[in-house]
């Protein structure tokens, strides 16, 4: 963001790694003096990256979900990581229950078909088979973003059920320790994990015929939490009933099997991409560098490079 750029560039010698002609180069003639890295979407810090940099104190990054930075490596060398929580939560979790009533009310299709001119042509759009009314919504990924979305699902007459590696202390929602039990008790599940090697393809064929045939997926947490193959599969095949996804294994390629489908609903990876809520963001990577060099310490770091330094 040109926000960040300015802020950066006012306070900071910057090298833009990204615009540079011969990136190698630049790196090697940089490569001892640079102090921290701003990091943004997909454009992480690999451990190659960070082994490069003698004196590399923090990495700041751009987004809450921080999986293209080797926090293993960067955690070695006592370098400090920072993401950008709560900022976006709620943006995010409007955009949850938006994608949500899209899939299940077939919205953008029914608005396909009357910018197509076919409601004057042919008449009514159909009526959908599921309705959001009586849905059991199954979350993967209790955090900050699952809670509020879980509060807006309530809200909307939704029971509520969740999956986390250990169960959410002060929740009454139901707990289920495996992903497989959460989906065969709910017929909708909100995917909002973290992605990473943790989280690979956990919502794979078998997790799929669990949530059953009158199943909803929808994806904001990240694209390598799902097996595209497999959901492709399970859609084509009607195992489940639809999918409404935000992110992608492979962004911003789309795998031609979702595109083909008319029960997805694909958004390019939008969740948070709103002005006000990308500026709080963009503030909140900035404020992390400010703090570290004036006041020696981040505002937010991520777990595991915790600090004070354990
Ligand atoms: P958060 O508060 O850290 O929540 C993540 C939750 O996932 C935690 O409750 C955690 O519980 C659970 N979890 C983590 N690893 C797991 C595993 N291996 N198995 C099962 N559960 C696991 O993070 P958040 O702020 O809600 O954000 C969540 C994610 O949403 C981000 O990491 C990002 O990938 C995604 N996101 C996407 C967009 C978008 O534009 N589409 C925008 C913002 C965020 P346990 O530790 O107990 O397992
Ligand atoms: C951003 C996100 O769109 O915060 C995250 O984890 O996925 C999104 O809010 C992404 O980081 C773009 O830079």
């Amino acid at each position: 963001m040109a926000h960040v750029a300015d802020r950066l560039s006012a306070a900071f010698v910057v090298h833009n790694l990204g615009q540079a002609d011969d990136p190698a180069e630049l790196l090697k003639a940089i490569a001892p003096k640079v102090r921290a890295i701003a990091t943004a979407g997909s454009a992480g810090a690999d451990a190659a990256l960070i082994d490069s940099l003698p004196a590399l104190e923090l990495i700041a990054h751009f987004g809450v979900g921080y999986d293209p930075v080797d926090v293993v490596a960067a955690a070695r060398r006592g370098v400090v990581v920072t993401n950008t929580p709560n900022v976006l939560t709620e943006e995010v979790a409007d955009t949850a229950m938006g994608l949500l009533l899209m899939t299940v009310r077939e919205l953008s299709a029914a608005e396909r078909w009357l910018r197509a001119g076919r409601w004057s042509a042919e008449g009514a759009y159909r009526l959908t088979p599921a309705s959001l009314q009586g849905r059991r919504l199954g979350i993967f990924g209790f955090g900050r973003i699952g809670k509020a979305i879980a509060r807006r699902a309530e809200a909307f007459g939704m029971t509520i059920a969740y999956h986390n590696r250990r169960p959410v202390e002060d929740v009454s929602y139901p707990y289920f320790e495996t992903l497989e039990g959460l989906a065969a008790a709910v017929d909708t599940l909100m995917v909002v994990a973290p992605g990473g090697p943790a989280t690979f393809h956990k919502v794979d064929a078998k997790v799929l015929s669990a949530l059953g045939e009158n199943g909803i997926l929808v994806n904001v947490g990240r694209g390598s939490v799902v097996d595209e193959a497999a959901l492709v599969t399970a859609l084509r095949e009607r195992t489940i009933l639809g999918a409404g996804l935000d992110v992608f294994e492979d962004e911003p390629r789309v795998h031609p099997g979702l595109l083909e489908m008319e029960g997805t609903v694909l958004l390019p990876h939008v969740a948070s991409a709103s002005i006000p809520t990308r500026r709080a963001m963009g503030d909140l990577q900035v404020d992390n560098l400010f703090s570290w060099f004036r006041q020696s310490r981040p505002l937010t770091p991520v777990p595991e490079t915790p600090w004070p330094r354990t």
